[in-house]
C-alpha cells in the first residue's frame, strides 16, 4: 500500500489565495433548464466554448465552489458557463440533463459523476454529437468521457483519513464509515483503500459498519443518530463526503459524545469551522474545490478548441493554475488533499 502522507505545509498561502478568489460568483439558476447557449465563440476562435457543469446535485457548498471556479476559467477564455443538475444525488439523476445539454449543442460537459455506470450512454450519445465530456471529482467509466480531472490520488485521499482518525482516536476502537450515495464513484474508491490501510496498518481499529447518508444533510444527520445508537462503543466516525461530515458534526455538537466519538473526513472550512472551534472536530482535509472546477473548465476548453484529445502525455494550459499534463487514462492530477485543523481554518473561506 502506497503510503502518502501527501499534506504540502507549503502550499497554505497559495491554497488561501485561491480559496480566498473562488467564494463568489456560484449560479444555479435552475435545476431543470441549461441556460447555456451553444456557440459561445469569442475572442477570435470559432471553438463552441459553451461549457455547462453538471455537479452530483445542487446545493451542495461543495459544488457550489468547484462550479464557481469553473465560471471564473470560462469567463477568463471568453466561454459560456451554465450550471444545471438534479436536486437529489441519484444513480440516473443526470441522465435527462446530459440528453438536454446535447440536444442544445454545448461545446463541453463538466460532470461529477453519482455512478460509474448509469450516466455513461447519455454522455457517450453526447460525444457522438460533438460535445466533449470531462469528469471532475467523481468519475465514470474510462470510456464514457475524454478525460477526468482527480483532486488526488485516491491512496492519498485514503491516507489522510486513515491517518486523521487513528491519531483522534488514538489508534484503537470501533469506527464507522458515513458515506455519500452507494454507488459514487470516488467515495467508494476511497472506501475501499481505506479498509485495507485500516486492516494492514492499524489492527486495533475496527471498522463496524459503513453508512450512506446520500449527500443529503438529513438523511447523513439521521444516519449518525442511528450508528451511535447501534454502536454504543464507538469511537470515531470518518465521513469522506463534505455534506455527511457537516451533518455527523452538527448531530455531535449537541450531543452527548461531542469530544467523546471523534469526527474526521472530507469538509470544507466553512462548513467545519464552528465544529472545530467548539472542539467536535479535531481535523479534517479537502482539497480546494475551486481549483478543481477551474481546471476541469481549462480542460474542456483544450478538447473543444483540439488542442489535445485525452491521451497520456497530452499538456495544455490551465490559466492560473499553469500547465497540466493528461496521465494514464485520461486522467489529470489537481494535487495533494490539505489537512485543516484549529491551527491554519482561519485562513481559509470556502
Ligand atoms: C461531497 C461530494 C463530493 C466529494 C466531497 C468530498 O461534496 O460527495 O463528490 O468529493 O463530498
Amino acid at each position: 500500500m502506497t503510503s502518502s502522507r501527501t499534506l504540502r505545509k507549503g502550499s497554505l498561502a497559495a491554497l488561501a489565495l485561491s480559496a480566498a478568489l473562488v467564494v463568489t460568483g456560484c449560479s444555479s439558476d435552475s435545476d431543470t433548464e441549461s441556460s447555456s447557449t451553444a456557440g459561445g465563440s469569442e475572442g477570435g476562435s470559432d471553438a463552441n466554448l459553451a461549457i455547462t457543469f453538471l455537479p452530483k446535485n445542487l446545493g451542495n457548498a461543495y459544488f457550489d465552489t468547484s462550479d464557481a471556479g469553473g465560471e471564473e476559467a470560462i469567463e477568463e477564455f471568453g466561454g459560456t458557463y451554465a450550471e444545471v443538475g438534479p436536486a437529489e444525488a441519484a444513480p440516473d439523476a443526470q441522465v435527462s440533463y446530459i440528453n438536454t445539454l446535447t440536444q442544445q449543442g454545448v461545446g463541453g460537459i463538466a460532470v461529477s459523476a453519482n455512478d460509474p455506470e448509469a450516466i455513461c450512454d447519455a454522455l457517450n450519445e453526447a460525444r457522438d454529437n460533438g460535445v466533449k465530456v470531462v469528469t471532475f471529482d467523481s468519475d465514470t467509466n474510462t470510456d464514457c468521457r475524454d478525460i477526468f480531472i482527480n483532486q488526488a490520488t485516491s491512496e492519498g485521499i485514503a491516507q489522510v483519513q486513515v491517518d486523521m482518525i487513528a491519531e483522534q482516536i488514538g489508534d484503537e476502537g470501533q469506527i464507522a464509515i458515513l458515506s455519500a450515495t452507494a454507488n459514487a464513484t470516488n467515495q467508494n474508491a476511497w472506501i475501499e483503500l481505506m479498509e485495507g490501510m485500516l486492516a494492514e496498518d492499524h489492527p486495533n481499529i475496527e471498522l463496524v459498519d459503513v453508512v450512506y447518508g446520500d449527500d443529503d444533510d438529513q438523511t447523513s444527520f439521521d444516519k449518525t443518530a442511528a450508528l451511535l445508537q447501534t454502536y454504543p462503543d464507538l469511537k470515531g466516525i470518518v465521513s469522506p463526503t463534505t455534506v455527511g461530515i457537516a451533518a455527523a458534526a452538527r448531530y455531535l455538537s449537541t450531543s452527548e459524545y461531542k469530544g467523546e466519538v471523534a469526527i474526521t473526513g472530507l469538509g470544507t472550512p466553512n462548513q467545519m469551522r464552528s465544529y472545530i472551534e467548539d472542539g467536535t472536530s479535531e481535523a479534517f482535509a479537502l482539497w480546494n474545490p475551486g481549483d478543481l472546477g477551474y481546471l476541469a473548465a481549462y480542460a474542456n476548453k483544450a478538447l473543444i478548441e483540439g488542442t489535445i484529445t485525452g491521451a497520456e502525455g497530452d499538456t495544455f494550459d490551465a490559466g492560473k493554475l499553469g500547465e497540466y499534463t493528461v496521465d494514464a487514462d485520461g486522467v489529470v492530477l489537481l494535487g495533494d488533499p490539505y489537512v485543516f485543523d484549529a491551527d491554519n481554518i482561519g485562513d481559509f473561506d470556502f
